[in-house]
Formats: C-alpha cells, structure tokens, sequence
C-alpha cells in the first residue's frame, strides 16, 4: 500500500481548548469545522532536481499557515492558541471555516493510487466521522474520479459532506488553480450540508461518482457529463438543492470497504478478436465493464463476439454494458445494441466509466448477495451514479405559479423568495399538526426537508423539540440531516436531549446523531441536572451516547453533585453506569468524601460496598 501513515502535526483541537479560552478571546462566529486529508497530487508538488514535479511532505501547511486568504492568524491565536488549526477568514458564508489538515506520510501522484487507498481514505472519514462537520481530500487529478466514485459506494448513509479537489497548477506555483479549488472546497464543507462524495474543480461542485476527467490542461479538469452540477460557486455558492441524494433510511453512517479486484475494462475496437475478449473474461474475471458504440452497440454482424459474451454471462460474470462517448447513456434502440443486451449484458445506463467500475467492484465484493441480487443491483441507482427512473415531475412551480400570479410577482428573484417563505411555513405547520399527510403533498411541490429558516433550523430541529416520534421518523426517513446545527449551534439531538423526549433521542442516535464539541459543556449540564436529582435528564444524556462522567471546571462529575445534595435515585443511575466513587476533582476530593462531609445518608448508603453474606 503506498500510504503509510498520518502526520499528527496538526491535532484537532476543540476538545483541548478549554472553554475559558474560549470565552475569554469573545469570538462568537458560528463555525464550521472541517476536516482535510491531504493524499498527494499536483496540487502540493514541487520540482525535484532533474525538473520533475513530485509530491513534497511536510511543506503545505507551513505555506497556508502564511497565506492570509488560507489562516487568519489573529483569530487562530485568540481562540485555539498558537498551534491550533487553522482558520479561514471570515467570508460571506454563514459559518467561518476551522480546518485541519492531516498530511499522509507518503504522499503519491494519484497515478499510483490502488484501491487500498481509497479503502483507507474510506476508514480515516470514519474514524474521524463524529469529528467533523465536512471533508476536503486533496487528490491527483488523474485518478481523482475513481478514489471519488469508490468512496461514494464504500461510504454508507453518509450524512456529511464528503468533497475530493486537486488542481493542475501546483500551489507552491504563482499562477495556480489550487487555491480556489480548495479554499471553496472548505467553505462548502464547512457551511452545507451535502451527504454525498463529491468533486470540486474549477468553481462547480460536482456529484463524484458522476465526474470525468477530461482535459490535462485546461483549468476545468472535470466534468460531469450526465447530471448537472450540484452547485456553482459564483459570486455566492449557489447549491441547488433538487439534485442532492440524501440517505433515506434510518440507519446510521458506515463503511463496507470490501472491493473485488477480479473486474476488468474492455473497450470495443472494429479489429477486436473473440480471442482477446476470451482473455478478458476468463477467470479470475468476475465482472467487465464493457465500453461499446455509441448508445450501446456492438457489430450485428459479429456473432462471434456475442458468443462471448453469452458464455461469460452463462459462467456467472457480471458485464456491464456502457458507452464509449463520452456523454450519453446506453439504449437498446438499436438491433445491435439489443443483441447484447438479450446475451445477459446489462445496461450501465449512463453511468461514467470510473464509477461503473468501482461499482462493480464494490458489489462483487458482497457475500450476502447472490448473483440475481447483484445483476438487480447493478442496474439499479444506488448512489446518484444513474439514471434509472425519470421521476413524476414536481409539482411546485403549479403551486408557486398560482400563488406569484395572485400576488403579480413576475421576477425569478421575487418567485425564489416566496418559495423560500412558503414552503418552511407550510412545512412548520404541518409538523406542529403531527400531519404526515401533509408532509407528504408538501414534499411533491419539491419541498427539501434540510431546508432552514432564519434562525437555520430545520424542519427535524422542530420536530425533534415537539418531540413527535412519528414525525421526526417520516423526516428521517425522507432525506432530513442529523448533523445540521442551528445559529446557536444547537442539532436535533440536542433539542431532543432538552426536552427529554427519549424515544426521539433513541431514534435520532439510531440514525448517526452525536453530541460532539467541548466536554467541559457537557460536565458542566451533567453536574447541574445530579445536583439538582434531574433524573430524567441524566437518561438523555445516557440514551445520547455522552459519557456520564464528563467533568464540569471544577474537576467534578455528576456523582459529585449527587453524592453532595445526597440524590440516591441519581448516584443509583450513574453508579450502575459505572461512575466512580473515588473520582478526585480539582481539590483532590471524591464523591465518597462529598456525601460524608455533606452527611448524605441516602447516598452514603449505596457507596458502602455490599456485604457478603455466609
Ligand atoms: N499526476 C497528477 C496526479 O494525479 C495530476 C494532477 O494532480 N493534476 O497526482
């Protein structure tokens, strides 16, 4: 595997810095917290001393630390000290970007990239998943559209936004691409909320497993020749949120980093031999990504080719049958195109070489799925990767049409805005109704459940702090984020979590909610609610995933507060969660001595251990 390991230069921060640090600097902007992965690529190469450009270590992040447009020093320094993250400046985003950039110890030219490190970039987004609000993976471009379209199939529920840029002018050069690329890439992923692997080059974001390269030269390195970008970053970053694919299950984020290797790529030629094409499907061949004419054909006059075929199909291999143009989709309008298809070829839509590929290689991998069950999912869309079903079309310009006509407004701008009014308001209403029929008439007029009011919160913010189960379900289940966090930097969960609806709390961490942030805060609401025997609340936090023994500034857990104001039913509850009695705080005091001082007879009780008896 050619990387090997990570640079812990730069370590997160946020859990280290204290909160007084914090509150002392007075900075108050929301932030977006963003992870990068630095893998390789032009994008950091210098010239060796023979001219060529190679990778370097060790040298991007002391160049953006002394770029401006990259690091506001000041702010840096005032609220994480001097060898925090780094910082972007204040834009005109909503959140200012806080990033961190962990460098591979071997950093490659993409050209030999294997699957093994898509697979390890796979475990690295998941390892620091809860971390992080966003992901920026600097790639070579040459094989940048593989690594995205395997990490768009390998990464399961995803819930952040997950974006791979490179450039084809380094960054240590005076006339490079890679700043814009990357310094819009980190103000994407830092301030929206796009649950999909995608590529950011030349001011458009793209869906990865959609995307080509196309040029070696020009500055628009990639396209996406099939589906419209997903957002244009003009003047203001303009996402359109129609295109987005959001999970809709209520399951929460994973990787399945298991890939075949045994898949080939043919491409059609007029000279062809059944000779070459009985070497490409020969075993250990258990899939071929077959690049024929045009939409889909091969030579009708070529029964010897299509003999093949059939025998491969007859034998178990997966053919994928896709175009060589390189925009278009694959049809069976043709006899010549048919004939393959009625040979067990199955139609790849308009699926781009790269992610055919790595599809095919992600579904051979699966045990649990015969061959029928992988043939149906091949042709099925899966990821945003294709075309299958033309869906019924929106009905929201009919609504919006009526409501401009009434209120004469002519201009797009004006239309933009009433829909932007219309539709949180409808949708507010129906959830404090508890109307899922509703919901569902509101959802065909296009409405995104990720959508937010002025205050960014979402339709799950309300449903979550209403507390209503079914709702907050069909939410989920209809593309709603967990992760999307309000002006006051409050998420679902923690609305749940302050009004104490359980059963919401246990779905919403079903679906991969966390608490993240700074564990003094969580001490802090821990200690008060055992101090004041806020049972209930304590069982949020726990049904939440925090840890129960968190401390607040004063060095203490929650048994503390419940040993001191003798709360049995909380030290109970936190003592069978495995809090420790002997836990010293900043004093050097336990709880144990808290109820003893305090004379706290209830709990001193269940601090005695239990007696044996003969
Ligand atoms: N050869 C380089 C790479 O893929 C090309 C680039 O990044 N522009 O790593």
């Amino acid at each position: 595997m050619e990387i090997a390991g990570e640079s812990h230069e730069l370590e997160y921060v946020y859990r280290r810095v204290t909160i007084e640090k914090r509150m002392q600097s007075g900075n108050r902007d929301l932030e977006g917290r963003v992870l990068v992965i630095y893998t390789g690529g032009t994008i950091g190469m210098t010239r060796n001393n023979t001219g060529a450009l190679v990778p370097t270590s060790n040298s991007i992040v002391k160049l953006l630390r002394n770029y401006p447009q990259m690091h506001d020093e000041e702010y840096a320094s005032k609220s994480f000290g001097d060898d925090g993250p780094l910082v972007l400046p204040i834009t005109s985003e909503k959140r200012r970007v806080i990033y961190s950039v962990k460098e591979y110890d071997k950093l490659i030219d993409s050209s030999n990239a294997i699957a093994e490190d898509w697979i390890y970039l796979a475990k690295d987004i998941k390892r620091h998943y809860t971390d992080y609000d966003g992901f920026v993976i600097l790639h070579g471009t040459d094989t940048l559209s593989y690594t995205a379209s395997a990490l768009s199939f390998m990464l399961n529920n995803l819930g952040k936004t997950v974006i791979v840029t490179g450039s084809q002018i380094s960054i240590f050069e005076p006339r490079s691409d890679g700043f814009d690329n990357f310094l819009t890439s980190l103000l994407i992923a830092g301030n929206y909320n796009i649950p999909e692997v995608c590529v950011f080059f030349a001011n458009q974001l793209m869906r990865g497993n959609r995307t080509s390269k196309r040029t070696t030269d020009a500055f628009k390195a990639f396209h996406s020749p099939n589906y419209a970008p997903l957002a244009i970053a003009g003047i203001t970053i303009d996402v359109d949120y129609r295109l987005i694919f959001r999970p809709q299950t209520l399951e929460k984020f994973d990787v399945d980093t298991r890939l075949c290797e045994d898949v080939t790529m043919l491409r059609l030629f007029p000279g062809i031999t059944t000779a070459m094409i009985r070497v490409a499907v020969q075993p250990p061949t258990k899939g071929m990504i077959l690049q024929s004419y045009g939409a889909g054909n091969m030579p009708s006059n070529r029964k010897d080719i299509l003999e093949e075929f059939r025998k491969a199909v007859a034998e178990g291999v997966i053919i994928i049958n896709i175009t060589q143009c390189s925009q278009g989709t694959v049809s069976a309008i043709y006899e010549t195109g048919a004939a393959l298809r009625d040979a067990g070829v199955l139609s790849g839509s308009d699926m781009t070489p790269e992610a055919a590929y790595t599809k095919l290689a992600y579904v051979l991998a699966k045990p649990e799925w015969d061959l029928k069950k992988k043939r149906e999912i091949m042709s099925k869309n899966i990821r945003g990767e294709l075309t299958a079903d033309q869906r019924s079309p929106r009905k929201d310009s009919d609504l919006l049409d009526a409501v401009a006509r009434n209120l004469d407004l002519t201009s797009q701008n004006d239309i933009l805005q009433l829909r932007n009014i219309l539709f949180p308001g409808m949708v507010g209403s129906a959830i404090m109704n508890q109307d899922i029929e509703k919901l569902k008439e509101i959802k065909q007029y296009g409405s995104d459940f990720c959508e937010t009011n002025a205050d960014l919160r979402t339709p799950l913010h309300f449903a979550a702090s209403e507390g209503c189960l079914k709702v907050v379900r069909y939410l989920l289940e209809n593309g709603a984020s967990v992760h999307l966090r309000d002006k006051f930097d409050r998420t679902p969960l923690i609305d749940a979590i302050d009004n104490d609806h359980h059963e919401v709390i246990k779905l919403l961490v079903q679906c991969g909610a966390h608490i993240s942030g700074c564990g003094l805060w969580l001490g802090q609401r821990l200690c008060s609610a055992a101090a004041s025997g806020n049972l209930k609340k304590l069982v949020s936090y726990y049904l939440a995933g925090v840890n129960l023994s968190e401390r607040d500034v004063s060095g203490r857990i929650a048994l503390h507060f419940g040993a001191l104001h003798n709360q049995g039913e909380v030290v109970k509850f936190l003592l069978d969660r495995g809090a420790d009695p002997e836990a010293v705080d900043m004093l050097g005091q336990t709880p144990r001595q808290l109820a003893n001082l305090a004379s706290a007879n209830e709990v001193i009780e269940l601090f005695r251990p239990v007696s044996l008896s003969r």
